[in-house]
């Protein structure tokens, strides 16, 4: 690798809380790589879609495998991109593979358990995660396997639990990982606050992070 390598920014949140909408303008605005996961476009991806879109019954501990292996499918894309200089968004990622997971309270599959098959991905530079306190409103909502309220307040639990120090390194909270409430604030609003802290987030150093 020569010169410097581009950041990894990831945005996370609840179903339906913007992310793609976000990351979308995002990608245009900054001409950043984007990166939806789950990618279902790719063979595992067919499979995790058939899951999501209720044609298909898998165990939970093999849809949580094939998350990950989706992750995985597309590492090098994203370290090839990032090694030439190019700065990539990514929608959703380990975060989300780990607390829709275990917010399903299936025995032995705690976070640390989920966390497992995505040790040696690469680690965000910055994760934005997104809150909106009413985005069982937003469109579309209810339409997929985990967009029903009682299993996203679960998640979000999840996600309280993972973005402290009793999941999460304390230096990792500190300078990699910003909250954003949405609640109430348009889509440019937004899109404001989020230009404004990826444009103002420096990498210290080339080296990677990783999981
Ligand atoms: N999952 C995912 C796992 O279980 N394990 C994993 O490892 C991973 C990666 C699919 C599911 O898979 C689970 C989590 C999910 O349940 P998905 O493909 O990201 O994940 O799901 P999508 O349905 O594509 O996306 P979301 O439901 O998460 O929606 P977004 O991206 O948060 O929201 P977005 O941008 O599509 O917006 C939704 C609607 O709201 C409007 C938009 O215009 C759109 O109509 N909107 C706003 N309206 C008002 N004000 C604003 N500020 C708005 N922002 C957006």
């Amino acid at each position: 690798m020569s010169g410097n390598r581009g950041r990894l920014i990831l945005i996370e949140g609840l179903d339906r809380t913007g992310k793609t909408t976000q990351c979308t303008l995002l990608s245009k605005d900054l001409n950043f790589e984007y990166y939806k996961f789950p990618n279902r476009e790719t063979p595992i991806g067919k499979i995790i879609n058939e899951y999501l879109t209720k044609n298909m019954k898998l165990s939970d501990q093999s849809i949580h495998l094939l998350f990950s292996s989706n992750r995985w499918e597309l590492q090098k894309i994203i370290k090839n991109k990032l090694d030439a200089g190019i700065d990539c968004i990514l929608d959703r990622y380990v975060y989300s593979g780990l607390a829709y997971s275990a917010a399903k309270n299936v025995e032995g599959m705690d976070l640390k358990w989920c966390l497992q098959p995505d040790i040696g991905l690469l680690k965000p530079d910055l994760t934005i995660f997104l809150t909106n306190d009413s985005y069982k409103d937003n469109k579309g909502f209810g339409e997929e396997i985990y967009e029903n309220t009682q299993f996203q307040d679960s998640v979000k639990e999840k996600f309280k639990k993972i973005f402290s120090i009793s999941f999460e390194e304390e230096e990792y909270l500190n300078y990699h990982f910003k909250n954003v409430n949405v609640t109430g604030l348009g889509i440019e609003e937004v899109n404001k606050i989020i230009v404004d802290i990826v444009s103002n987030h420096q990498l210290n150093n080339n080296e990677y992070l990783y999981y």
